[in-house]
């Protein structure tokens, strides 16, 4: 039997062709790539911007740029990694082109609106980059965009915000469509505990998308509101209270960050197994720990304003849920680290990314108890600390997991595979230069640098030059495995259907997949991750 013709080669809507089948298409895993090229720009382009960021503060004084551009420049840099990279990137790519594999269909429950998400996305990109050329400039505010400040500075808040307000919108959407295509399409022989976890993490993901982004959305409306009519929501002179701006700013923001860490948390729970040879540890713990981090992580908003001049009452309360809110992510790196325990562990990239991953995470979890206690949040409150923090846990996490996640599944999109040495070269460079960048900032913070500061005290210049170097290494580790992966496309060795000896349903398909993924009934089984019948895969991958 002759291979079916891959979804490259077939449109839907049928008989579109050239650039039309893609920009007209109501193909997931068509779209999953359209988001790859975006946030694939987007990412470097925010990756250029902190390595400027970054060389500016080698030294004391002014170095490449004056104090208004790099005001500008973190701002920029914060609004594009946030809105244009670590929330859309792994449930918008990866999300659209394998929940509905995973979940045993062929598309998601709204194609038409899942187009409608990425227009959205490309409409909100665009708006970003008018604001950063039109009239008054890029705003200089920080992406937090905090009142009084960002209703009276000139610069282009409003563009922004309403950037901001558009990508809310494409990424409510595609929560949408991810929670009635998975009660709605999945296959019928799928029991909620025969679910892939990567699926899972998507599913608890899309709920705070839809729940918590529209908090944002009506933030961001108040402040265009507050910039054309002042009518003094924030300002107290007229009863108002920016306060209120804070409290609203984080009751998205931090539920965000679990839209930002959910899904690459699901990436690696859909890979240890794989290279453990071992079926996951505690399944069942990790699913009610996505759902558990989503519901909680919507109570603990106010632990980014201890100092704001909150009740001690409510300092305390907010503290206390924080804490309780660590205990879920710690579930899931126990059962990661319990699966690979006496695991006949198989090395290769996406593991090795995975492991980092690990590793970083753990320690952002570690420095996020340290934030979340009152007397220590105090201390480096708006410090160097907290940038680290939420880098270890950003970049560390959701960086890494995006890394692993193109490493596992690129065999899968594009039917080919790479080369492991220059992947193993580029992830541990990437890995080492994380720790030079991040671990100096931790010091620093505790030393009681400032965050957002264009210069610094003298004792703080061996601080951030190693900041910097390690900057230049993982931008160099980052090259290394983007080139590797690109490079693939000239070496064309074919990746098979099952490179990786792996269970779950995209394992099963052609690589690249047919256009409506399954050339046969899909075989759902019993247990997603169950590696007793797995028999010992022949071939090894790339060399
Ligand atoms: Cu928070």
């Amino acid at each position: 039997m002759t291979a079916p013709q891959s979804f490259y080669h077939t449109s839907s809507p049928a008989g579109l062709s050239g650039i039309r089948a893609w920009l007209l298409t109501h193909d997931h895993k068509r779209l999953g790539l359209m988001y790859l090229a975006a946030v694939f720009f987007w990412f470097v382009l925010a990756m250029v911007l902190g390595l400027l960021l970054r060389t500016e503060l080698m030294g004391q004084g002014p170095t490449i740029m004056g104090p208004e551009v790099y005001n500008s420049m973190f701002t920029l840099h914060g609004v594009i990694m946030i809105f244009l990279f670590v929330i859309p990137a792994i449930p918008a790519i990866f999300g659209n082109f394998f929940l509905p594999i995973q979940l045993g269909t062929d598309d998601v429950f709204f194609p038409r609106l899942n187009l409608f998400s990425w227009y959205l996305f490309m409409l909100g990109g665009l708006f970003a980059i008018v604001a950063l050329f039109a009239g008054d400039g890029f705003p200089d505010t920080g992406w937090t965009f905090y009142v009084p400040f960002s209703v009276e500075v000139d610069s282009n808040v409003g563009l922004t915000v309403s950037a901001a307000f558009i990508l809310g919108m494409s990424s409510m959407l595609t929560g949408l469509n991810f929670v009635t295509t998975f009660h709605r399409m999945r296959d019928r022989s799928m029991g909620l505990m025969q679910i892939p976890l990567f699926t899972w993490s998507l599913y608890a993901t899309a709920w705070v998308q839809i729940l918590a982004t529209p908090v944002i959305s009506i933030t961001f409306v108040l402040v265009m509101v507050e910039r054309i009519l002042g009518v003094g929501l924030f300002d107290p002179d007229k009863g108002g209270d920016p306060l209120l701006y804070q409290h609203l700013f984080w009751m998205y923001s931090h539920p965000a960050v679990y839209i930002m860490i959910l899904p690459g948390m699901g990436v690696i729970s859909e890979i240890i197994p794989v290279f453990s040879r071992k079926s996951i540890f505690g399944y069942k713990a990790i699913v009610w720990s996505s759902m558990g981090i989503a519901i909680a992580g919507s109570l603990v908003w106010a632990h980014h304003m201890y100092t704001s001049g909150m009740s001690d009452v409510s300092v305390f309360v907010f503290s206390l849920l924080t804490f309780l809110v660590a205990i879920p992510s710690a579930v899931k790196v126990f059962s990661w680290v319990a699966t690979m325990y006496r695991g006949a562990i198989e090395m290769t990239p996406p593991l090795l990314l995975a492991l980092i991953f690990i590793y970083l995470f753990t320690v952002g979890g570690l420095t996020g108890l340290v934030l979340g206690a009152v007397g220590t949040n105090i201390h480096v409150h708006d410090t160097h600390f907290v940038v680290s923090h939420f880098h270890f846990v950003m970049f560390g996490g959701t960086g890494f997991a995006f890394f692993a996640a193109l490493h596992f599944w690129w065999p899968k999109m594009f039917g080919i595979m790479y080369r492991f040495k220059p992947a193993y070269i580029g992830a541990s460079l990437t890995g080492i230069g994380f720790l030079f960048h991040y671990v100096p900032m931790l010091i620093l913070g505790l030393q009681g640098m400032p965050r957002r500061y264009y210069d610094y005290l003298p004792q703080y210049e061996t601080g951030n030059f190693l900041a910097g170097f390690g900057g230049y290494l993982l931008c160099l580790g980052i090259v290394i495995m983007f080139v590797n992966l690109l490079m693939s496309f000239r070496q064309q060795q074919p990746a098979g259907a099952d490179p990786w000896g792996a269970t779950t349903l995209e394992w099963s398909v052609p690589s690249p997949p047919p256009l409506h993924n399954f050339v046969a009934p899909p075989v759902v089984a019993s247990f997603p991750y169950d590696f007793t019948t797995v028999v010992e895969r022949a071939g090894k991958g790339g060399s």
